[in-house]
């Protein structure tokens, strides 16, 4: 074991059949891209509340449009890290698995990982709030590029807004569900990179505890659910999960070796 000290981890890993990821912006953060809150956050400077609502993209679309198209092009140059990797390596080895995000970024995807359930969108794709048009990253891009006051507009007239959730505006009603249901599934639930500060992602890790599930926490800091988990793992996602993965890994095959 290289960082599971606890009999009681290591007792429920041997016996979980249901293994269920809750991340956030931190498991991101070492791709480059930046979290939201605290001193290294996007927001120091504005409340969330300023920039990720459906009233600031409309009444100030040009520097929401450009808020979001800065944060696309950091997403575009990054790449997935090993938090991403472990977790596409932890899916091959647990048998009912489920991730479950509030990222937009796309970088599960990118690592590989399969049925990842988006609880707050995708930034790289757009829609027009009028007639519903969708856009491909590409034509939007373009539309944003040829238009100099950077208010995209689709060819009804509508605005063309991100497919991400904002405040106050419900998460797509099947994501909701599937991760509720897997969160009530699981055996072992993982909280990884979030500050458990928004609401409903953050009833998740509560719910799964309620139905019997064992809460491991990764993250530097502590989190407004620090105090529910079963075990926190201090430290940053991409050097706490690959170590993480390789423990749940010794442990599964010593389970098969005994149960054969
Ligand atoms: C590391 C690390 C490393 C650093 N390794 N870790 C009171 C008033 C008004 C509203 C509410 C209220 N109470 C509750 C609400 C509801 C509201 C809410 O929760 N508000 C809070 C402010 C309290 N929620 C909503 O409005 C949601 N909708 C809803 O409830 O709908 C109801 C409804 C029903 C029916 C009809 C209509 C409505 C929607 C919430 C949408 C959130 N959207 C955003 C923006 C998405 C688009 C975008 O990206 O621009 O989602 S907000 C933002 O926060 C983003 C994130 O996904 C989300 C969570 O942030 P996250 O991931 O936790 O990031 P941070 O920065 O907070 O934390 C990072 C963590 O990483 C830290 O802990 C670090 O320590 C750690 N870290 N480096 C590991 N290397
Ligand atoms: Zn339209």
């Amino acid at each position: 074991m290289k960082i599971l000290k606890d009999d009681e981890a290591i007792r429920r890993i041997k016996c979980a059949k249901g293994v269920a990821v809750l991340t956030g912006a931190g498991i991101s953060a070492e791709s480059g891209i930046p979290i939201f809150r605290g001193e290294e956050g996007l927001w120091t400077k504005m409340s969330p509340e300023e920039m990720a609502s459906f009233e600031a993209f409309y009444h100030n679309t040009a520097i929401v449009s450009e808020w979001y198209q800065h944060r696309r092009d950091i997403i575009d140059k990054s790449e997935p890290n090993s938090g991403h990797k472990a977790l596409k390596m932890l899916e091959g080895l647990v048998g009912d698995f489920s991730l479950i995000t509030q990222n937009i970024d796309g970088l599960h995807q990118r690592a590989g990982s399969g049925s990842v359930i988006e609880l707050h969108g995708n930034i790289m794709e757009n829609y027009c709030i009028k007639c519903n048009q969708q856009y491909s990253p590409q034509e939007f891009d373009e539309i944003y590029q040829q238009n100099p006051e950077h208010i995209p507009r689709c060819y009804c007239g509508g605005l063309i807004r991100p497919n991400v959730v904002w405040f106050g505006e419900q998460l797509p009603v099947e994501c909701i569900e599937n991760a509720y249901q897997a969160a009530i599934n699981s055996d072992i639930f993982l909280v990884v990179g979030t500050s458990a500060y928004v609401a409903p992602a953050s009833d998740l890790p509560r719910l799964a505890k309620q139905n019997g599930s064992y809460l491991i926490e990764i993250n530097p800091n502590k989190t407004a659910i620090s105090h529910i988990v079963d075990l926190r793992l201090e430290g940053s996602s991409g050097v706490v999960l690959p170590l993480l993965v390789d423990d749940f890994k010794e442990i599964m095959l010593e389970n098969k070796q005994f149960t054969r």
